[in-house]
């Protein structure tokens, strides 16, 4: 998009770009009405010991309580008990300098962020079976050509409304779309075939169109033997995959199963995505791997137009997941166990390898562990409202109440931020310099349009503040207790293109390599594909055309079972929940709840379900229903519509308070990905009198 500003307006133009080809979504359109919002910070608030409220403060006070609290706990607990979570909403900057600020500045393992609710299962999946992990491994436009286009568990109509051209244009050309949800959603209405399966049923559904395509000769074998490794074992795994079972357990009927092996088997090419609905499940690596061994079966991956790709979610949902914010990770997408990859990047820190700290652990076990006595004791956070956007989030909240600090940076006053003893004033979007990597893994710069008002700093002039004043020795002699690292600990420039082209050094070399990538050349090319190793060299638009990024250049297949959700339906809870998004909110809603015109185009939570179950409840449209878990419960409105399966009830995750879907969600995690299984819980739905 570009921007006007005109008068202290700003407004927002949909710009001519080949992914979104001039589209852009209502939130984008309104998206420069919180800019000027009435509620944006513009002063530190600091709470109040007496009165516990949260009061306008000075930086310099801010800082002081941040640093001064930082000293205590660490003195008393080590550095781990200090702990940061940050966001797949930062910029690539702001994430690589999070991640530095946790290990160097902090020395703490303890980071992770919303990335780990968001993309971790197909991550897992894509680098376990490809070696690499870039939601599309190729660019969007192939989509519009493929013959035959799968999309398991994604509403883009609603979460990403400018793919949906590429989706007619598809059509157009006389393509099939086939939609796999258990929702007739506003996606599955541009569906030449749409698939209803029970939540949490997807892998089974996998495993039997693999099935049919072996059973009818559709797999590729020369690309099988020559270009993957594995196949053997995942052919024994399918082979009693037979589709009647699948039917048994998902509810998708048998001939609609072998229409989609059908159209994704005689298809030239042919696309599988994924997007949350499949991922976030305590099974949503396997479930990815599934439709993983599906693509390669068909021989997709690295043919040109075809392949499997995951749709990102975040705005820098992709470079978010890069650049050292995940708990066992270092720029460049390298691991942060791996004895030269924490060499390269001790050496780009100017710190001995030996005093980066090794792995933290996931997103909901972080989150889980606070002020408990073996947890961290304090949290930053940095670009996220885990108060409204984590799995069983009443308990998150209790956890957060039992910190000795926490400190929320944002511009508006998240749930989150609420219960902070400082929250941060920061700048917004359009006041920040920096680059995102879009869905392609397409690296794109973010221009800065304004200046950020008075009393408003940058996340990353936050971070240099607190590193510096962190570095300093204090009144009591702490601080400064890095050593040798000191020195290091207080270099964290708060110039973005600065701090992206210490991230082009320390990704070089890496998965994520961006050594080669410029803000020039981005602004030159329309954005520049990663890995790009050399600035005279060529950038990747398509991954994996001779190879994978594996050690023997051959994707890998992994066998893999369907099991039972974490939390099935019994008589006490005999329904189950699923939750998702609707196109008027984003997210946790700090933003878009804010803004008028969103605001009535979707005024509150609600409690999807099909009128025969509404009856036998006796519930009306509009009527104030209570969907109650083993973990809490929501209350809302109830929305009748016949496109969801009777046994299923959906709520949007958007609003906090009673409203609040994660009061419901199961807290399971998938054991690789760390993956809370926010799309299936077992619930029971009450009428609320009046
Ligand atoms: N309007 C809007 N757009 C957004 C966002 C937003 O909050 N609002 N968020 C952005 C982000 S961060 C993300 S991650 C993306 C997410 O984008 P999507 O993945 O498209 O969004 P969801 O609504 O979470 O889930 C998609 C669908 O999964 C279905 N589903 C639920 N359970 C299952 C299941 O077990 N199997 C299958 N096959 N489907 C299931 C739901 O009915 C839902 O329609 O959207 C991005 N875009
Ligand atoms: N039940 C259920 N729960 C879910 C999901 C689901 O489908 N169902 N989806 C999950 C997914 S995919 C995601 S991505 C998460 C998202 O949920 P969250 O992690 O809560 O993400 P946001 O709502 O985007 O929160 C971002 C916060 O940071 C602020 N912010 C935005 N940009 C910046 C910045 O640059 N700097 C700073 N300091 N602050 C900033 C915003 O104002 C907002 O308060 O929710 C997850 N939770
Ligand atoms: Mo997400």
């Amino acid at each position: 998009m570009t921007l006007r500003e005109e008068a202290g307006r700003v407004t927002v133009l949909p710009r001519q770009f080949p992914t979104n080809r001039g589209g852009l979504c209502q939130k984008g359109w309104t998206a420069a009405e919180l800019l000027d919002h009435p509620e944006r910070l513009t002063t530190p608030l600091l709470r109040d010991p007496g009165t516990g409220e949260l009061r306008p403060a000075s930086w310099e006070a801010a800082l002081d309580r941040i640093v001064t609290g930082i000293r205590a706990v660490q003195r008393g607990h080590g550095p781990d008990a200090v702990a940061v979570f940050g966001g797949g909403g930062l910029t690539n900057e702001k994430a690589y300098a999070l991640g530095k600020f946790a290990r160097v500045a902090l020395r703490t393992r303890h980071i992770d962020y919303n990335g780990r609710f968001c993309m971790s299962s197909a991550a897992a999946a894509g680098l376990r079976a490809f070696g690499v992990d870039r939601g599309l491994p190729f660019p969007l436009a192939d989509l519009g050509r493929a013959d035959t286009l799968l999309l398991v568990g994604a509403n883009p109509a609603e979460t990403m409304p400018p793919l949906v051209r590429w989706l007619t244009e598809q059509r157009e050309r006389g393509g099939r779309l086939i939609v796999v949800d258990p929702r007739v959603t506003a996606t599955a209405r541009l569906a030449d075939l749409h698939l209803q399966p029970l939540p949490g049923t997807d892998l089974a559904v996998a495993n039997a169109l693999l099935h049919i395509a072996l059973t009818e000769g559709w797999v590729d074998r020369a690309y099988v033997d020559t270009r993957t490794t594995g196949f053997p074992a995942v052919r024994r795994s399918v082979a009693g995959w037979w589709p009647a079972r699948a039917e048994a357990l998902s509810g998708v009927p048998v001939a609609d199963l072998e229409a989609t092996a059908r159209a994704l088997g005689t298809a030239e090419r042919a696309v599988i995505l994924t997007a949350r609905g499949a991922e976030q499940h305590a099974k949503g690596v396997d479930t990815v791997t599934g439709f993983v061994n599906l693509a390669l079966a068909l021989g997709l991956p690295g043919r040109p137009g075809s392949g499997y790709g995951c749709l990102t979610g975040q705005g820098n949902g992709q470079g978010g997941r890069e650049h050292g914010q995940k708990a066992d990770q270092l720029p460049g997408y390298r691991r942060i166990d791996d004895p030269a990859a924490r060499e390269h990047v001790a050496g780009v820190w100017g710190v001995p390898a030996g005093e980066l700290p090794g792995p933290g652990v996931p997103a909901y076990r972080l989150l889980d562990s606070l002020g408990t006595p073996a947890g961290p004791k304090a949290l930053l956070v940095f670009g996220s409202n885990p108060v409204v956007s984590a799995p069983r989030a009443a308990r998150v909240e209790r956890r957060l109440r039992d910190l000795d600090l926490l400190v929320v940076a944002d511009f508006l006053l998240s749930e989150t931020a609420a219960l902070a003893d400082v929250v941060l004033p920061t700048a917004q979007w359009a006041e920040e310099d920096g680059t995102m990597t879009n869905l392609e893994g397409r690296v794109l710069r973010r221009r800065a349009l304004r200046e950020p008002p008075p009393g408003v700093r940058t996340d990353l002039a936050v971070l240099a503040d607190l590193a510096a004043r962190l570095a300093t020795p204090g009144e009591d002699g702490g601080g400064g207790g890095a050593g040798a690292a000191s020195g290091a600990a207080a270099r964290f420039p708060t110039d973005p293109r600065t701090v992206f082209a210490e991230l082009r050094r320390a990704s070089a070399g890496g998965p994520a390599d961006y050594a080669g990538v410029s803000w020039e050349r981005i602004d030159a090319a329309d954005g520049v594909w990663w890995p790009c190793p050399d600035e005279d060299g060529p950038d990747t638009p398509r991954l994996f055309a001779d190879r994978f990024a594996t050690p023997d250049g051959r994707a890998r297949f992994h066998p893999v079972e369907h099991r039972p959700a974490a939390e099935e339906v019994c008589p006490e809870y005999p329904l189950y929940f699923t939750t998702g998004r609707v196109l008027a909110q984003y997210q946790s809603g700090t933003q878009t709840r804010r803004v008028a015109a969103l605001r009535r185009a979707a005024p509150s939570a609600f409690v999807e379900l099909h009128p025969d179950l509404a009856d036998r409840l006796g519930v009306t449209d509009g009527e104030p229903v209570r969907v109650v878990s083993r973990r809490g419960e929501l209350r809302a409105p109830a929305r009748l519509s016949p496109g969801i399966r009777p046994d299923t009830v959906f709520a949007p995750f958007h609003w906090g308070g009673a409203g609040r879907a994660n009061s419901v969600t199961n807290d399971a995690v998938d054991p690789v990905s760390g993956m809370p299984e926010f799309k299936i819980c077992a619930v029971r739905v009450e009428r609320v009198e009046p």
